[in-house]
C-alpha cells in the first residue's frame, strides 16, 4: 500500500511536471510591432529598453521598415504592455501613440520625420 501512495505520488510530480513544460513553450509568442523609429539610434535604444523589461526574450527592430519583432513570454506580459513601454521611449507603436515628453527629449534624428529634416 505504501509502495502504491509513493507511485502515485511520483506520478503526480511527472504529470505536473510535464504541465509545467507545456505552458512555457505555449507561452512564448511572438510580435510585429510597427513603430515610428528613424534610425540606427532608436534601433540601439529600443532593444535595450526591450532586454532590460520584464517578459521579453528577444527583441529586433528592421530600421528600414520601422518594424520591432518581439519574442515574449504570455504569462509575464502583454502586447500591450509592451505597446506602453514602446511608447513612454517615445516612439508610436501600432495605434499607441508615442508618449509626447519622451518623443520631445529624444535626439532630433530619432523625433518622427527626423530623417527627413
Ligand atoms: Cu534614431
Amino acid at each position: 500500500m505504501k509502495t502504491l501512495k509513493t507511485l502515485s505520488i511520483i506520478a503526480l510530480i511527472i504529470i505536473s511536471t510535464n504541465n509545467i513544460k507545456a505552458q512555457t513553450t505555449k507561452s512564448k509568442e511572438t510580435i510585429v510591432i510597427k513603430t515610428s523609429t528613424e534610425c540606427n539610434m532608436c534601433k540601439e535604444r529600443v532593444e535595450k529598453e526591450m532586454a532590460y523589461t520584464k517578459g521579453i526574450i528577444s527583441s529586433s527592430l528592421n530600421v528600414e521598415k520601422a518594424e520591432l519583432t518581439v519574442v515574449y513570454k504570455s504569462h509575464k506580459t502583454t502586447p500591450e504592455k509592451i505597446r506602453k513601454t514602446i511608447s513612454d521611449l517615445g516612439y508610436d507603436a501600432d495605434d499607441v501613440k508615442a508618449n509626447k515628453k519622451a518623443h520631445n527629449e529624444l535626439p532630433n534624428c530619432c523625433q518622427k520625420g527626423g530623417m527627413s529634416h
